[in-house]
């Protein structure tokens, strides 16, 4: 290993950076020049991965969630040779068509986890990543599975309400290998933070169960204790790094200055021979260069005994994996939506979507064990658990459901994780009102193309009472606003079954499934021949009363009593009222609607009268059938 003074490496990335933000005229130079040390000792000591294969799938997780300060990661991919991050890419830094965009993309350059740019998403979208390692850790072992979350977290992702979401899933799951690097300079746009904000961090994760502590972020040797402590811990850790941003800069270090601007030449100057770095643009000595790329190929070895390890597998265990990791899904999953359609054909149902959307579910998860479902709370009113699903916990991590508590937008950001993560396949769940919560996580799934399924029930006014604080409007419209994002609406269930099927093997983009509440039919309407109309008719009649009411048009009494008990059940369905609509005696009917049911129809012998006012007078109308509904539902 060539010995360089780690500072001399920190300093490569100051030059870098400094040098890259000058040129574009546009960037943030501050938080490089600031957090270089915590980069300096996290890339060349601890992070677990190999440029020359920045996929390899047991490589650490590094992610930047303050995104702004994307020239720390682009410096970092360049210093440790990451082929396509050359000194070119540095030079057209937030350039048309570069690989150094203003903030990082990981659909757009190789060896970037998630895009983050909106802050608070990278360490909310980092506790998915962690929480995927846990769980396929679970399924494949140790030895396939072992990898560290890295963040590096500015104050304002701290600040973003989605942070407090994610801290405290993390730390109820006990991820601990998650680690949060917080660059604590104190200082954002507008000036100090003290501005507006006096929260003691390290109390404030460590209330959420996690183990955090304070460090001068700008002493090496003591980032590099605190990450082996935090590498130890049975917690996820928390390591806040004191540093000065814009470290280095005569007048701006230490300012808000130091944030969002090119220095201008001067300070540049000034800031260069302070550090001791050349005044030649984008110059990295030979020997820091040197040291830095076999940093970037430290971890070939690690690699390569991976490699050694997951050929011990069997092959048809490695074939899985490999599967699980490209999101190609499982032919059986194929088989088990054909097996349910044809079920749901010969079997007509008539509930509620959500509720034929937790019949899907129950058809198809073995079939696919990459399926990981989750609601954030309000398990019972989504529908979206399997009925063979255990919940995950810190102790049970091969469960595959999970509960978000109320927590919408860390839901949405962590399933974006999961995705990123590779092996699984997550579905989030809540009312489709509550998308405005989690939208933000959204529009970087949708940006992403990260192939999420958002499960979104009571998705009208058809919820009812609850009134307009749940009743979406404009949600569909907000949802298909968002390019690449797909929204569906199943009217039944076999178009919930299809629609399904289209979300889970959708890899590249995100997919909303809107299901109402309602359907789940409070009343089912028995009727034959002409008076099915009335039962049409009553059925409108309520749904503008809010309840939810079923026709089932019955040509053969004999012939639904003929069924097997199991399709009779079905057809005649489980709504609590039965209201059966006949211009005949009611005799028979009993049979459908049970002696408690209503009937609509004759009780007597016919009169001579135009047909209109003899369906009056008898009472057979469809106000009728809603009056008898409504003395019934009480
Ligand atoms: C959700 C969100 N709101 C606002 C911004 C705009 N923004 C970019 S950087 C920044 C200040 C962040 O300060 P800090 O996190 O302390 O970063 P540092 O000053 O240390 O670079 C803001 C408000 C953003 N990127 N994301």
């Amino acid at each position: 290993m060539t010995h360089v003074d780690p500072s001399r490496m920190a300093n490569a990335i100051r030059g870098l950076a400094m040098d890259a933000v000058e040129k574009a005229k546009s960037g943030h130079p501050g938080l490089p020049m600031g957090a270089a040390d915590i980069a300096t000792v996290l890339f060349t000591q601890f992070l677990k991965f190999d440029a020359a294969d920045p996929k390899w799938p047991d490589r650490d997780r590094f992610i930047l969630s303050a995104g702004h300060g994307s020239m720390l990661l682009y410096s970092l991919l360049y210093l440790t040779g990451n082929t396509e991050m050359t000194l070119d890419q540095l030079k057209h830094f937030r350039q048309l068509g570069s690989l150094t965009p203003g903030h990082p993309e990981n659909f757009h350059t190789k060896g970037i986890e998630t895009t983050t740019g909106p802050l608070g998403q990278g360490i909310a979208t980092s506790v998915g990543f962690a929480l995927a390692e846990k769980m396929l850790a679970a399924e494949y072992g140790k030895k396939v599975v072992d990898h560290h979350t890295y963040v590096l977290a500015s104050d304002g992702d701290l600040m973003e309400g989605v942070s407090q979401e994610a801290i405290a899933l993390a730390g109820h799951w006990k991820l601990d290998k998650l680690i949060v690097l917080y660059d604590d300079n104190g200082i954002s746009i507008d000036g100090p933070t003290s501005l507006s904000d006096s929260v003691d961090q390290v109390k404030r994760f460590k209330s959420a169960g996690w183990q955090a502590e304070l460090i001068d972020g700008q002493d090496q040797q003591a980032i590099a204790a605190a990450i082996t402590r935090a590498q130890k811990s049975n917690k996820p850790s928390m390591i806040a790094c004191k540093t000065t941003i814009g470290f280095g800069a005569p007048t701006k270090a230490g300012t808000a200055k130091a944030h969002g601007e090119a220095l201008g030449a001067e300070e540049l100057k000034g800031a260069k021979e302070k550090l001791g770095i050349s005044l030649e643009p984008f110059s990295v000595p030979d020997d820091v260069l040197k040291s830095w790329r076999e940093a970037g190929s430290r971890g070939a070895a690690a690699r390569k005994e991976w490699e050694a390890r997951f050929a011990e597998l069997t092959a048809r265990r490695r074939t899985e994996f490999e599967r699980r990791l490209r999101h190609e899904r499982p032919a059986a999953l194929a088989k088990a939506f054909k097996a349910h359609k044809k079920a749901l054909l010969e079997t007509p149902q008539n509930i509620a979507t959500r509720k034929s959307s937790e019949s899907v579910i129950d058809a198809i998860v073995t079939a696919m064990p990459e399926f990981v479902a989750g609601s954030a709370d309000l398990t019972g009113s989504n529908n979206n658990k399997a009925k063979s699903a255990i919940d995950f916990s810190a102790k049970t991590p091969k469960g595959r459901f999970i509960h978000y508590g109320v927590r919408e937008h860390g839901m949405a950001a962590a399933m974006n994780g999961i995705f990123l993560h590779g092996g699984f396949a997550p579905n989030g769940a809540t009312f489709l009102v509550f998308t405005d919560y989690a939208r933000p996580a959204m529009r970087l799934a949708a940006l992403m193309g990260t192939g999420v399924v958002y499960v979104m029930t009571h998705d009208s006014i058809g919820l009812g009472e609850d009134g307009p604080t749940h009743q979406p409007v404009e949600h569909l419209a907000a949802l298909r606003a968002i390019p690449n994002m797909r929204v569906f609406r199943p009217c039944d269930a076999v178009e919930v079954a299809e629609c399904w099927e289209l979300a889970l093997n959708r890899i590249d983009g995100p997919t909303v499934l809107a299901l109402p509440q309602q359907g789940e039919a409070r009343v089912s309407l028995f009727a034959s021949g002409s008076e099915v109309e009335i039962a049409v008719a009553a059925q409108k009649q309520l749904g503008e009363r809010g309840i939810a009411s079923r026709v089932v048009s019955v040509p053969s009494l004999e012939l639904l009593l003929a069924q097997p008990v199991e399709k009779r059940k079905a057809i005649i369905g489980n709504a609590p009222v039965k209201v059966a609509v006949e211009a005949a005696v009611r005799f028979g009917w009993d049979a459908v609607i049970g002696p408690d049911g209503a009937f609509v129809g004759m009780h007597g012998f016919g009169a001579s009268a135009p047909v209109k006012d003899l369906y009056q007078h008898f009472g057979i109308t469809a106000e009728a059938a809603v009056n008898a509904a409504l003395k019934l539902l009480g």
